[in-house]
């Protein structure tokens, strides 16, 4: 069998200086090629965002009955997500107060309470530990439960903070965001279809390229029938004359949708609070191209069951990006990506395609129909993410200019991750 041999980045000394490396980054420039390759900047990337910043890392539908258990890992440290007997969807770090074993395997589970396999403590859905045999009767229980994890649930995305002191502007994420949502009722969601994508790349080289469609036309057939990519922004001065009358025609149809989505209640203007937020988002309701219900091949629903009533019809795309996520809510289905990071160079891209609970595959909708779009447009970027990588790999990669015109909101990233990465001290 032929040896696959994977390229391996020179290694620069300079690669580990990460003051050095977060005070080279040019602003309108992509980031050094350590910031995306190094083992240095891979453990910081946890430490700082993925250990101190809201991620997402679910929705409501992930745990709908009490006794569900979602376990979910955050680089190293493992947490889950379980419903309580109350209904209460509480997070927990997945190890044991004993001698510290991981207790669930990642992925679901159904449980009437939580046993770590090693030695048997058993713990409460709220993290209270009430069996632990051979401790002696000084022992006390009570002091032993599970480390709760702080956990939001905005609209039934799951966010949480691995952190002690968590990020305070959650609240204005939540202020802008639950209205926003509300209207989706993602509570009464179910999971028609799940995936997950290991991308051979950085995490930051997936959010970066979520984050632009200048790759659209080039790269995503199935998608570009649904989606106007000029949405995020093109140089008008190169835009032929029927081009330029298109994107105008679009401008108009936004400033018309937008008043009238916001007349019936349907939040919809731009939102992007991304430079000098700690909690980043940008959300922002689109216009669906063609017949304009949802992201499939014919732009019509996939699914004929509503999510809601108030998004039954017309409702366009809220589209919602986060720090390690990004989001469409359609009228008639949902779905949500999530991004965690498994190397320096592998990520993980988990997508769940959300219907109402009520839909009956094969009746209400077509899998394949409701799938379609984002299972190529996901292989496509994939393709995209591991090239930028073997790139950012090579002795001969330069941080490149971002066009200020399609790639303004990975200006904005960058100068996130560079402000996030100063205000924990590196750089600075
Ligand atoms: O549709 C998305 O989620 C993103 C936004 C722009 C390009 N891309 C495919
Ligand atoms: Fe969990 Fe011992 S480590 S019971
Ligand atoms: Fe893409």
């Amino acid at each position: 069998m032929q040896q696959v041999v994977r390229p391996r980045r020179a290694v620069d000394p300079a690669d580990d200086d990460l003051g050095a490396l977060i005070a080279a980054r040019r602003p309108g420039y992509s980031l050094p090629a350590a910031l995306y390759t190094g083992a240095a900047a891979f453990e910081a990337d946890i430490s700082v965002v993925f250990h101190h910043h809201w991620i997402v890392v679910g929705v409501e539908a992930d745990v709908p009955e009490p006794g569900d258990v979602y376990a979910v890992d955050i680089g190293p440290t493992p947490i889950i997500l379980v419903r309580d007997d109350e209904g209460q969807i509480r997070a927990f770090h997945n190890v044991c107060s004993h001698r510290g074993a991981k207790i669930v395997p990642s992925g679901r589970a159904i449980v009437g309470k939580l046993v770590c396999p090693y030695h048997q403590w058993t713990y409460e859905l709220t993290g209270e530990l009430t069996g632990a045999t051979h401790m002696g009767l000084d022992f006390d229980k009570a002091l032993h439960h599970l480390q709760p994890v702080a956990l939001r649930n905005i609209g039934g995305l799951i966010y949480v903070c691995l952190s002690n002191d968590p990020p305070e502007d959650i609240a204005a994420f939540e202020a802008i965001m639950g209205p926003r949502l509300a209207p989706y009722d993602l509570a009464n969601t179910k999971i028609a279809y799940e995936t997950d994508l290991i991308e051979e790349g950085n995490w930051k080289l997936t959010m970066e390229n979520n984050r632009e469609c200048y790759h659209c036309a080039g790269n995503h057939p199935e998608l570009a029938l649904s989606y106007y990519s000029t949405d995020l922004g093109f140089d008008p001065s190169e835009l032929s004359d029927e081009e330029r009358e298109q994107a105008d025609w679009l401008s108009a149809q936004y400033a018309e949708r937008t008043a009238l989505w916001e007349a019936c209640g349907l939040p919809s203007s731009t939102v992007n609070n991304v430079v000098g937020h700690p909690t980043q988002f940008r959300t922002q309701r689109l216009i669906i191209a063609g017949a304009g219900e949802s992201q499939t091949l014919d732009t019509r629903a996939a699914c004929r069951l509503p999510l809601s009533e108030e998004v039954a019809t017309g409702s366009g795309d809220t589209h919602l990006w986060t720090v390690n996520g990004w989001n469409h809510f359609m009228g008639d289905h949902a779905v949500v990506f999530t991004v965690l990071p498994l190397g320096p160079d592998k990520s993980l891209l988990r997508t769940k395609w959300l219907v109402h609970k009520d839909a009956v595959e094969g009746e209400d909708y077509d899998l394949a129909n409701l799938i379609s779009v984002w299972v190529d447009t996901n292989r496509e970027d994939a393709d995209l993410v591991r090239i930028a990588h073997q790139g950012a790999m090579s002795a001969g990669y330069r941080p490149g200019p971002y066009s200020r015109f399609t790639e303004r909101t990975l200006d904005e990233w960058s100068t996130w991750y560079v402000e996030r990465m100063q205000a924990h001290g590196y750089g600075v």
